[in-house]
């Protein structure tokens, strides 16, 4: 089977290959993008070194909590604008940017449990978009992906209800050829979804004060200061190696509660990160994707890929004031936690913080999905999208479980981080092996490592067509991306 697939990703690739060369690029060729990577296929991934920024420290930038048009226990309105705009993220020339309802990413949408919530999506950019609701648990149709887009200065209005728990979702474009670099330049924003049962938990959960969103990415500026991403484009993935928090340049936050909340949102196009604390102290995980773990558990190395969130709570009860304290990417502070003297109680950590249910396995259709390849070269079971094909179907209520493998071969060795719309799903195993602790909660996004296969199940709550997809945004655009007509 291997030897097989192999055979049939070089022809493939070589074909494709041809063509590239054959019709030029204007983005770099298909040549240059194997030859800088040939050297490194045994790694994870391409990406380019990190290089600590050495401006001064800047306060965390908070994303706003969004004034709805209209709320009320039942239901709440939002009004959600693309547009383009500056930014001054570093001295010198302002960057062009897009942002939602302002300059760069976005507002935090608060909604319940329970409620229905209405988006008017408008477009005041001079090209298509779309509003995508990752993570969310909704229709087809209001999903946001490829079949809904909303043209330059057109206004789409959706409306859904939320059936799901407690979760921090994100939002951002989904449309062909150009979610890569839209999101790149910008765009990107929160989804706080709230329940009555987590908010009887006393979790912190004030806002800016002890419960922390960082969305983390990383760009390359160039010496303009511009984010140009066709210049810094990789088919495998494009990376830079300037990170930025919420958009902020060397971030420190100040702490005056024992316990902090970070909300980690992974925004970055192709990057995946390994999350520390300096004094190699354990963040407590208390959720993942899709809402709370059925524990917290103690995690020192938090690994995050591209669309993946992970909320943890950082106890900073034994520490001293002044005591230096950061978030690490490897050896570089990405987030300094700048402990103040007296710092509050707030909240508490419960031992206990959802029930969540078993994986509903009975019956189950059973779907075999492979992802290979890498930069031009991926597919899904040997395919790339095409809008107009139907890859899987399935029924309303129906257990599904998929397995989901990263074929192994000479050009794999990539990560894909796998994402399902629609609905949040379970892990059942990485390799036969019951998934670590901190991924047994709601998950949307799973990282499929080379040669791994991962077994998920779930069930559709709605109907629609919805897209599966690698999130390393550049293999999503090559076409790492089907369709399942759910009914
Ligand atoms: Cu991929």
């Amino acid at each position: 089977m291997q030897a097989k697939s192999w055979g049939l990703i070089g022809v493939v690739s070589l074909g494709i290959l041809g063509v590239g060369i054959a019709i030029g690029q204007s983005r770099p060729t298909m040549m240059g993008q194997s030859a800088r990577h040939s050297g490194m296929m045994s790694h994870g991934s391409s990406a380019t070194k990190l290089v600590a920024t050495k401006t001064a420290s800047h306060k965390l930038a908070l994303p706003p909590l969004l004034k709805p048009d209209q709320s009320n226990a039942q239901s709440v309105a939002y009004t959600v604008v693309a547009q383009s705009g500056t930014m001054a993220f570093k001295a010198g020339r302002k960057t062009r940017t897009l942002g939602y309802n302002g300059n760069y990413l976005g507002p935090v949408l608060q909604v319940k449990q329970g409620q229905t919530v209405t988006i008017t999506t408008k477009n005041d950019l001079s090209e298509a978009t779309s509003f995508h609701w990752h993570g969310a648990v909704v229709p087809g149709k209001v999903d946001g992906g490829p079949h809904e887009p909303v043209a330059a200065g057109a206004t789409k209005r959706v409306k859904f209800k939320v059936t799901q728990p407690a979760a921090t979702l994100w939002f951002h474009p989904h449309v062909m050829g150009s979610t890569a670099k839209q999101v790149y330049q910008g765009l990107a924003g929160l989804i706080y979804v709230s329940d009555t049962a987590s908010q009887k938990l006393k979790l912190p959960h004030d806002y800016g004060k002890d419960d922390f969103p960082v969305i983390i990415q990383d760009r390359q500026f160039d010496a303009q200061n511009q984010l140009n991403y066709d210049k810094a484009y990789s088919s495998d993935g494009t990376t830079g190696p300037t990170l930025l928090m919420n958009g902020t340049l060397n971030p420190y936050i100040n702490v005056k509660t024992k316990l902090v909340r970070l909300r980690l949102v992974n925004g970055s196009n192709a990057r995946h990160y390994q999350l520390t604390l300096s004094n190699q102290q354990a963040m407590q995980q208390i959720a993942d994707d899709g809402g709370l773990l059925a524990k917290p558990v103690a995690v020192k190395k938090l690994a995050l890929a591209p669309g993946e969130r992970a909320e943890v709570v950082v106890d900073t009860t034994k520490l001293a004031a002044g005591q230096p304290l950061a978030v690490m990417v490897g050896k570089q502070a990405v987030l300094n936690l700048r402990l103040a003297k007296h710092r509050q109680t707030s909240g508490r950590l419960p031992a206990n913080l959802s029930s969540l249910p078993t994986p509903k396995t009975e019956g189950a259709q059973q779907q075999s999905l492979t992802f290979s390849g890498m930069g031009h070269m991926v597919a899904i079971n040997g395919k790339t999208y095409s809008a107009k094909r139907i890859d899987l179907t399935a029924k309303v209520g129906q257990p599904q479980v998929w397995t989901l493998k990263n074929a192994q071969g000479m050009m794999s060795g990539r990560s894909h981080p796998f994402h399902l719309h629609g609905v949040q799903f379970r892990i059942l195993s990485i390799d036969g092996q019951q998934p670590p602790a901190n991924e047994r909660g709601w998950k949307d996004t799973v990282d499929l490592k080379s040669g791994q296969s991962v077994k998920i199940a779930f069930t559709f709550k709605n109907r629609g067509i919805y897209m599966y997809h690698c999130h390393n945004l550049e293999h999503e655009e090559q076409g790492m991306m089907g369709q399942i007509k759910v009914s």
